[in-house]
């Protein structure tokens, strides 16, 4: 037996003497994270996810794993987060309007025309506003490390070109899981239905709905050019991911494995949003070229539109609490008044 051979069978023994079983076997077994996402692998989702993915695994030297599983295949939104509760699985991201169910703060993020623009959405979410909400999560069992951004979102449809509020009327729409949603789409006079995104898709080929709502991106990474006609510029809410972690699992975490992910998740934000706003600068021009006829509406109609909808302002008021409301006005005007 060489000296270097001997040197390191002793090393290794004095190591397995003193580390508790428990650790060693911990160095040797890398920590497997399942991610799971909703869009598909090709989607500002799936391309994050990948980004994330490598972050912890550059950053923990291989020792944390992360396996991200895209297309709902671990289940849509509401399921994911009940199996991060139960701590079945170890991290999502999805939809902040699913979660609402879970923490009513979250409501927040639904306000139809809150945010206005990309500095805005960033400088809020990113804030003591969007940090107060995230950790309300904790004491339900999840532990949301950053947003990413959905976007802005538009709406499409299978019968019609929707240039007045009236357009809308008796369309079979589509929504979220979320009662601001809801209640926001029949306002307007829509027929509206929530639905599972898995679901989506099938739904409007099988024409069970008519229409939908979400950003350009989404539009496009899930092909609802295929079996939708018409875009209308709408913009009438900016949606947030966010990325999670079930508490359950991540209080059996060292520090150092903690700060990992928390690092990868900012590193994977940043990325995220810069990609997200680029493919969405190029995306109407794409979904013309796929065949979607794309109409925006007038600032007329825009407004009548915002009037209508601005009347779900007092419900989510009273959902998320008035102090919340109030503080994150005051928030907006600060960021809207700075340079
Ligand atoms: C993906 C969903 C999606 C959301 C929706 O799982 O449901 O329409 O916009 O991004 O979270």
């Amino acid at each position: 037996m060489t000296f270097l051979r001997r040197t390191v069978i002793a090393a290794a023994a004095a190591v397995a003497l003193s580390a508790s079983f428990a650790v060693l076997a911990q160095d040797i077994k890398p920590r497997l994270i399942r991610f799971g996402y909703g869009l598909n692998e090709a989607s500002n989702q799936g391309r994050a996810a990948k980004v994330f993915a490598e972050a912890v695994e550059k950053a923990s030297g291989g020792k944390m794993k992360v396996r991200a599983i895209g297309a709902a295949a671990l289940g849509p939104d509401t399921q994911m987060q009940q199996a991060l509760i139960g701590g079945a699985q170890e991290m999502m991201v999805g939809s902040t309007a699913t979660l609402v169910g879970i923490t009513k703060e979250m409501a927040l993020w639904d306000t139809p025309f809150l945010i206005s623009n990309a500095r805005e959405a960033d400088t809020l979410l990113d804030g003591p506003i969007g940090d107060k909400i995230r950790n309300k999560l904790e004491e339900k069992g999840l532990v949301g490390l950053v947003y990413w951004e959905n976007g802005f979102r538009n709406l499409t449809n299978s019968k019609r070109p929707v240039t007045r509020v009236e357009d809308m009327d008796g369309i079979k729409l589509r929504v979220m899981q979320n009662n601001v949603f809801l209640s926001s789409f029949k306002t307007l006079g829509a027929n509206a239905v929530p639905m599972a995104f898995s679901e989506l898709f099938g739904a409007l080929e099988t024409k069970t709905v008519d229409g939908q709502e979400n950003p350009y991106n989404t539009i496009l990474s899930s092909k609802f050019y295929e079996v939708q006609k018409y875009l209308t510029v709408t913009n009438h809410v900016y949606s947030p991911w966010i990325v999670l972690v079930s508490k359950k699992w991540w209080d059996t975490l060292s520090k150092a494995e903690q700060a990992v992910l928390t690092d990868a998740a900012k590193a994977s934000r940043d990325y995220e949003r810069k990609d997200t706003r680029d493919e969405a600068s190029r995306a109407i021009a794409e979904l013309k070229a796929k065949g979607m006829l794309v109409n925006e509406l007038s600032p007329a109609e825009s407004e009548r539109m915002r009037g209508k909808l601005t009347a779900v302002y007092a419900d989510i008021g009273k959902e998320v609490g008035m102090d919340l409301w109030n503080d994150t006005q005051k928030e907006l005007a600060r960021i809207r008044a700075a340079k």
